[in-house]
């Protein structure tokens, strides 16, 4: 009989197998090595290994609802193609009172999660963002309120002159658990001059995630690719958020976020195809060993892509119920009104071989839907 080292016919690449099948850490040599030489099966067979390790057969969504407060942002990042300078006639801003209504549509459903993140506005400072968060947290106490990129913690904690940790503190206090994994983008130094060269610096978003986990806020991390970075690159993008895992524990997923080229001064670069997205995931869920989460974003991806990505290390769908986030509708997303029924989520995870997970925002099981 066949074994499985058979399939491969690289000697290196068999090496870097033996590691993955043994449960070892694979060293940045090893994920260029996957992402340059190993092919769709082979990538399939060792992020599978993986992903069942930690995750089993599961794949995961959750009920949640998306918040943009405002496309009004100071920075100018290339890729983006729906930030607006104040004053513009296509910016839009929301009062206090018109997101406490988005939340209000929400009372009578089953939602477990608040995911409210966008611009950097230039006047608003860190008592606007906490008050916004108390009173979302007064009207509905038992919803996770997920909020606030690197980015925007970045600017509203400055502009009060706290510490990262105090402006945290603050946060948390108003009723903020977690925040979201965006501002990433690629953390190397020159590919971010040449792609957002205003925007908070990498070693800054390390430090207010690493600060966020010391107090007890998890956090998801990004990774925006196909663009003008190599893979050298992508490899010391997930290094750097390997090693900030392995001193705190604190991300709960990793979320790879496919360049899409509408309606951006970048758009010249085209974008990747779906078989370089499947790679990605791979190499992703493979090295990330310490990540417990890889997540398929499907209002961005698309349902066919997000279906695919379960057999290369995916294993949450995030799975939003209501999803009317504009950053990525504006740059030419998969998903033109994202709207999934559970009966749908559930469906799509099957087709692909795998149980479906109802789950909180820390990945408690709610539902198991009768595996
Ligand atoms: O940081 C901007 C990306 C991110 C484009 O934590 C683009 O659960 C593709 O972080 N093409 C923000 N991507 C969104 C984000 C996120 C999304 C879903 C779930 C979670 C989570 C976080 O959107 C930005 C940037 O990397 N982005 N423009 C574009 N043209
Ligand atoms: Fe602003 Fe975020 Fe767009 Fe950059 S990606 S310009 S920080 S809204």
């Amino acid at each position: 009989m066949k074994n499985l080292f058979d399939h491969i016919n690289d000697t290196e690449l068999k090496v870097v197998a033996a590691k993955v099948f043994a449960g070892s850490r694979i060293s940045g040599e090893d994920a260029l090595l996957l992402y340059s030489k190993a092919d769709l099966p082979v990538l399939a067979l060792l992020s599978g290994t993986v992903r069942r390790r930690l995750n089993n057969d599961f794949a995961f969504f959750n009920r949640n609802f998306h918040i943009e407060p405002t496309n009004i942002c100071v920075y100018n990042c290339r890729f983006c193609s729906y930030h607006k300078p104040q004053g513009d006639p296509e910016s839009w801003e929301f009062t206090h009172n018109q997101m406490l209504d988005i939340v209000k549509k929400f009372d009578n459903i089953k939602v477990t999660e608040v995911h409210i993140a966008g611009g950097v506005h230039p006047l608003h400072d860190l008592d606007y963002y906490c008050l916004l968060i108390s009173r979302i947290h007064e009207h509905r106490p038992e919803i996770h309120i997920k909020a606030y990129s690197a980015i925007e913690l970045d600017y509203m904690i400055s502009m009060s002159g706290l510490s990262i940790k105090e402006g945290l503190e603050e946060l948390k206090k108003s009723g903020l658990d977690s925040i979201p994994g965006g501002g990433a983008e690629i953390f190397d130094e020159e590919v971010r001059k040449r792609t957002c060269p205003e925007k908070t610096s990498s070693k800054r978003w390390i430090e207010i995630h690493e600060t966020a986990h010391n107090l007890g806020i998890t956090s998801n991390a990004t990774m925006l690719y196909g663009h003008i970075e190599t893979y050298a690159h992508r490899v010391d993008h997930m290094r750097r958020l390997r090693d900030l895992q392995d001193r705190t524990g604190g991300f709960n997923a990793f979320i790879p976020l496919k360049y899409k080229k509408a309606n951006n001064p970048m758009s010249y670069l085209g974008e990747v195809s779906i078989l370089e997205d499947l790679r990605n995931y791979a190499v992703a869920r493979i090295f990330l060993d310490n990540i417990p989460h890889l997540k398929a974003y499907w209002p961005m991806a698309g349902r066919e892509l997000a279906r695919m990505s379960l057999l290369f290390g995916a294993d949450d769908l995030d799975g939003t119920i209501n999803d009317t986030t504009k950053i990525y509708s504006m740059a030419g997303a998969e998903e033109k009104n994202p709207e999934m029924t559970t009966e749908e989520i559930c469906r799509l995870i099957r087709d692909a071989g795998f149980k479906p997970v109802e789950r909180d925002s820390r990945y408690n099981f709610i539902n198991t839907f009768a595996l």
